[in-house]
């Protein structure tokens, strides 16, 4: 069966439709959805019951997974994190970040699994990054070519959150002196595609290193407020068994926060990536 695209956003965002991610496709789709991912920056799949395993080696098509040193991993299978929100473990992913930039080489790919939906809410959205720094004026592109931003893991992980338990705190506190703060560009060329897209994200960033402290708050907030700009974004009302394929080198995402008491369960990997220029 042929796979079939059909776009879902101005900026981004494609349904694609035709493929069973339970078996191992050949080599010309994964080249093809390699193709299609950059070109369209976040695939949908509906109707895609993988397994964590199954997740795990259709994830591996495109590269070495992360895994997560300091979110829930799954204990059998750690390549896959485990989101499991509820009142007692309370969603921290509704703000707009770019996953794991406290890396030096953050993922190239996050490749998530909707397994317990609430009844209403939890829809997620992507944001264009590229579509981003198009939308900027000429001036203000200049101004941002070859400045370089710090990303820190201490941001969106604050040490409180993972301090509920002995093993918890102690995987935490190696993670954070496993990864210092890191530098990257704040504009980022595409490895594949070539465009340019702003690199910072509310979620890790925590200055840019030319700018003095009062330059650079202001110059992120405002650039932190471009990512919800409604024309730049797609949003997904998830139903289970949908699977999310972005591509992290050019967009952020938000996953909305608005269904507690009710409990949402996803499943991740996270293809590893390059060091961004
Ligand atoms: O749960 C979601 O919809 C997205 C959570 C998230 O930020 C992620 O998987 O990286
Ligand atoms: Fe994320």
């Amino acid at each position: 069966m042929a796979i079939q695209v059909r776009r879902v956003a101005r900026a981004l965002g494609a349904v694609v439709e035709g493929l069973d991610l339970r078996q191992e496709l050949p080599e010309s789709d994964i080249e093809q959805l390699g193709k299609l991912l950059v070109e369209h920056q976040v695939l949908f799949f509906r109707d895609q019951p993988v397994t964590p395993q199954q997740q795990a080696r259709f994830a591996a098509r495109f590269g070495t997974l992360h895994i997560h040193p300091i979110y829930p991993v799954l204990p059998e299978l750690p390549e896959i994190m485990l989101i499991d929100t509820h009142p007692g473990f309370l969603p921290d992913n509704d703000n707009w970040h770019t996953d794991v930039t406290f890396s030096t080489t953050p993922p190239l790919a996050g490749i998530l699994a909707a397994k317990q939906l609430p009844a209403t809410g939890g829809d997620t959205l992507w944001s264009s990054s590229s579509a981003l720094y198009e939308s900027l004026s000429e001036p203000m592109k200049r101004f941002l070519e070859g400045l370089t931003a710090q990303h820190s893991v201490a941001k969106s992980f604050p040490a409180e959150r993972w301090a509920n338990d002995p093993a918890t705190k102690a995987r935490y506190e190696r993670a954070v002196a496993k990864h210092p703060p890191v530098t990257h560009p704040v504009v980022r060329t595409h490895p594949v595609s070539g465009r340019k897209g702003l690199f910072v994200n509310e979620g890790f960033t925590t200055h840019i290193h030319e700018l003095s402290p009062g330059e650079s708050q202001a110059v992120l907030a405002f650039l932190f407020a471009q990512a919800g700009r409604p024309e730049l974004t797609v949003r997904w009302n998830w139903k289970v068994n949908d699977i999310a394929f972005w591509d992290n080198r050019v967009t952020q995402h938000y996953a909305i926060a608005d269904y507690l008491p009710e409990r949402r369960t996803m499943h991740r990997a996270t293809v590893n990536g390059d060091k961004p220029y």
